[in-house]
C-alpha cells in the first residue's frame, strides 16, 4: 500500500463518524483532502453536511466537488472536525501547520466538539518534534518576535534554528496575513510548557502545538487502519 492509499484508508475510516445533518470542520493538507473526496461522493449521493473549511485551498477544493460550506461565523459551533496532521503522539498531542492553515485549524477545531486526527503511520512518532515546530508569528516586529522565540527555547533546553518560510514569491503568508518560522527544535519534551511560553509571546499569532484537541486519531499502516483514543 503506497502513502496515497493509506491516506485513502484513513480517511474512508473518518467519514464513517460522519452523519447526515452534522456540522463539520474541513482540515488541510493531502490526507484531509482524500477526505473531501469521499465526502463529496456522499454529498452527490444525498447526505446532507455542512463544511467549515480550515483554509482557501480546502474551500477551492470543497466548492469544484460540491461539498456544501459555511462560515465559521454563521456556524461558530461544529460538530466534529476533521483534518490531517504533520505529527502526532500515543496521547493524541499534535503539530500542525506543515501546510501553512495553523490558526484556521486550529480556531476550527477549538469550535468543535470533536476533532479526529487522520494520518498514515509514517506520521506516529514517540516524541514530538522531528518535524519542525510552525509557529504563525506578526509581520510587525518579526525580529524581536524571533529573538523572543529563541529565549523560550533556551529556557527549556531545546536547542535548533529557526527559518522563516519562504515560497516561490517572497516570504510564505498565511490566508490571515502572516508570516510562519518553522521551529527545528528536535525533540519536545514538555510540549505544554513549550506551548504555555509561545502562547505568552505577543508577536506569537498561534503555533502548532495541538495539545487536548484531538479527540480520535485514524493512523493506517499496511495492514489496516486503527484508532488512538
Ligand atoms: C494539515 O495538513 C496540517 O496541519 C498539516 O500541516 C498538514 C498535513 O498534511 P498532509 O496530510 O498532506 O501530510 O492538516
Amino acid at each position: 500500500m503506497d502513502a496515497r492509499e493509506m491516506k485513502i484508508k484513513a480517511a474512508e475510516a473518518a467519514l464513517a463518524h460522519v452523519e447526515s445533518g452534522m456540522r463539520l470542520g474541513i482540515g488541510t493538507g493531502s490526507t484531509a483532502e482524500e477526505f473531501v473526496r469521499l465526502l463529496a461522493e456522499k454529498v452527490a449521493q444525498g447526505f446532507k453536511v455542512e463544511g467549515v473549511p480550515t483554509s482557501e485551498r480546502t474551500a477551492r477544493l470543497c466548492v469544484e466537488l460540491g461539498v456544501p460550506l459555511k462560515s465559521l461565523d454563521e456556524l461558530p459551533q461544529l460538530d466534529l472536525t476533521i483534518d490531517g496532521a504533520d505529527e502526532l503522539d500515543v496521547a493524541l498531542r499534535l503539530i500542525k501547520g506543515g501546510g501553512g492553515a495553523l490558526l484556521r485549524e486550529k480556531i476550527v477545531a477549538a469550535a468543535s466538539e470533536r476533532m479526529i486526527v487522520i494520518a498514515d503511520e509514517s506520521k506516529l512518532v514517540q516524541t514530538l518534534g522531528a518535524f519542525a515546530l510552525p509557529i504563525e508569528v506578526n509581520q510587525f516586529g518579526l525580529v524581536a518576535t524571533r529573538i523572543a522565540i529563541e529565549k523560550v527555547a533556551s529556557k527549556l533546553g531545546l536547542t535548533g534554528a529557526l527559518s522563516l518560510r519562504k515560497s516561490e514569491d517572497g516570504n510564505f503568508m498565511t490566508d490571515g496575513g502572516h508570516y510562519i518560522v518553522d521551529a527545528s527544535f528536535g525533540r519536545i519534551p514538555d510540549a505544554e510548557a513549550l506551548s504555555n511560553e509561545l502562547n505568552a509571546i505577543p508577536g506569537v499569532v498561534e503555533h502548532g502545538l495541538f495539545l487536548n484537541m484531538a479527540t480520535l486519531a485514524i493512523i493506517a499502516g499496511p495492514a489496516g487502519a486503527r484508532t488512538l483514543q
